[in-house]
């Protein structure tokens, strides 16, 4: 039995794995970057102190229900100030607020820090896929949704893309976003990442992923009829497999030549969408 366990972990522990929303779920999508494993203790903290203020006032309000009651209170009290009471559900609030604001704040320049990256990933939205440029290698491509009719088994509806983002993993990424037409959101909740994509303005982000897997997101600003069709797919692989990827596009022009050709039959889809 024990072995089995063992053996079970051992698979799981080294196979990839796709994060995505599933069926039921109740909380955040496992948090996949620094970034989003900071939000998700902050979000779990914010449960805690919510619970806590529900209880208050839920117990409050069966204790007044309670005693005072017509049957428990004939004769109600004509009280309509009380300074010390006022005072108090004035200052609790504020020092609630106080001690949120902290760990909040601590996050957003945590999220806007600048470092040195390892690499950059230039994101552009258009009506209705995603571009996907790397600067430092000089090339880009787009990334379309696989229609329903596409769909191979294991892929996800209306999240898998004909080409994935991909990232060698433990690396610091910068992400710089903008958009070709109108406003998109370049959103993936394990990485913990929603950011606007605006054109003629460049947003700019930043997650390193830790383990392999594939990390799925949508476009979270609604930008016209496609907008749901137009779902983001970042994976990351191991540094050798990456260089391997790149490799792809340091092909020879014959094949560069049928990329093109790609790119131009994107396009037409695109227009016919
Ligand atoms: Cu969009």
């Amino acid at each position: 039995m024990k072995k089995i366990v063992c053996l079970i972990l051992v698979i799981f522990s080294t196979s990839s794995h796709a994060y995505s929303p599933h069926n039921w779920q109740m909380n955040l999508q496992e948090a996949a970057s620094p970034v989003m494993e900071q939000l998700s203790s902050f979000h779990q903290f914010l449960l805690y102190i919510i619970f806590g203020i529900v209880l208050f006032v839920f117990a409050l309000m069966a204790y007044v229900c309670i005693r005072f009651s017509k049957k428990n209170n004939p004769v109600p009290s004509t009280t309509t100030h009380n300074v010390l009471i006022e005072i108090i559900w004035t200052v609790v609030p504020i020092i609630i607020l106080a001690i949120i604001v902290v760990p909040s704040i601590k996050i957003l320049y945590f999220m806007e820090q600048k470092f040195d990256p390892d690499m950059t990933i230039k994101v552009v939205g258009h009506q209705w896929y995603w571009e996907y440029e790397y600067p430092e290698h000089d090339f880009s491509f787009d990334s379309y949704i696989i229609k329903d009719e596409d769909l191979k088994p294991g892929q996800l509806r209306l999240f898998d893309v004909d080409n994935r983002v991909i990232v060698p993993v433990g690396a610091n990424v910068k992400v710089l976003i903008t958009s070709y037409d109108v406003i998109h959101s370049w959103a993936v909740p394990a990485l913990g990442i929603k950011t606007d994509a605006v054109p003629g303005r460049i947003n700019e982000t930043w997650f390193r992923i830790d383990k392999p897997g594939v990390y799925y997101g949508q476009c979270s600003e609604i930008c016209g009829i496609g907008h749901g069709f137009m779902p983001i797919a970042v994976e990351a692989v191991s540094k050798l497999d990456y260089e391997k990827w790149l490799l792809k596009f340091k092909a020879p022009p014959e094949t560069e030549k049928n990329n093109g050709e790609k790119k131009d039959e994107q396009k037409q889809r695109a227009q016919a969408a």
